[in-house]
């Protein structure tokens, strides 16, 4: 894929503030100070269209990045962020649900974790609530410059089995830092989208097929 125009166009807090635009959508969901904006900027080659920081929990609301006009990225706001008052963030988990469960341009959610340590019980939670709800998912296992290419295989086993990962679903091993796994990402996203339209498509069709 390539990105001739990446913008940003708005940190929305509820869903009047979701742009009109009949888009694919593809979220990021994944703990606080994963890696979620790093991973946008480094599939858009922006050094800081999406706003990175070394402090967890600066993203608070649904940041919408257009790309070309195909897509839209959402970052979403980031989970298990200790220091956030409980009652906040039972609303931020509210507002994401619904996100995550109704929003009809939502066409994959690319779920971010850390290759260095086994999915946190959010992850874990992450994972299984998406997977109940029958929401379209990659996981997305970034920092893999963190750690020595031999080790690599070991790690994402961990990952897959302590996810109890559906082997049916897409899996990105990925880094930010050096662009590791980037085009492979664009295929699994390009195929999301596509799929849905070929669904639509077969529905259209049988919708107006004769008697
Ligand atoms: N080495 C390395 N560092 C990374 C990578 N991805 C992200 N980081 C670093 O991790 C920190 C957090 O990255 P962000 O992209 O801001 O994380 P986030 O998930 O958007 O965080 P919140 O918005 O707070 O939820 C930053 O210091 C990044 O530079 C990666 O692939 N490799
Ligand atoms: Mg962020």
């Amino acid at each position: 894929m390539k990105v001739n125009q990446a913008e940003f166009i708005i940190s929305a807090v509820g869903p009047s503030q979701y742009p009109p635009d009949a888009l694919p959508e593809i979220a990021l969901a994944g703990r606080s100070n994963v890696g979620k904006s790093s991973l946008i900027n480094r599939m858009i080659q922006r050094k800081n269209l999406a706003r990175t920081s070394s402090k967890p929990g600066k993203t608070q609301q649904l940041n919408y990045y257009k790309i070309n006009q195909d897509l839209f990225f959402v970052d979403l706001p980031g989970y298990g962020y200790a220091q956030v008052s409980k009652s906040k963030r039972e609303i931020w988990g509210k507002f994401i649900e619904e996100y995550l469960l109704h929003r009809e341009y939502l066409k994959l959610v690319l779920l971010i974790i850390d290759l260095r340590h086994p999915p946190s019980k959010d992850d874990q939670a992450m994972y299984a609530w998406l997977k109940h709800n029958g929401v379209p998912l990659c996981v997305v296992t970034t920092k893999a410059d963190k750690i020595s290419k031999g080790q690599w295989q070991k790690h994402v086993k961990i990952v897959k089995e302590t996810l109890q990962m559906d082997k049916n679903d897409p899996f990105v091993l990925f880094s930010s830092e050096i662009g590791l796994g980037k085009d492979e990402l664009w295929g699994v996203i390009q195929d999301a989208i596509r799929h849905e339209e070929e669904e639509t498509t077969l529905e259209e069709e049988a919708v107006n097929a004769p008697e």
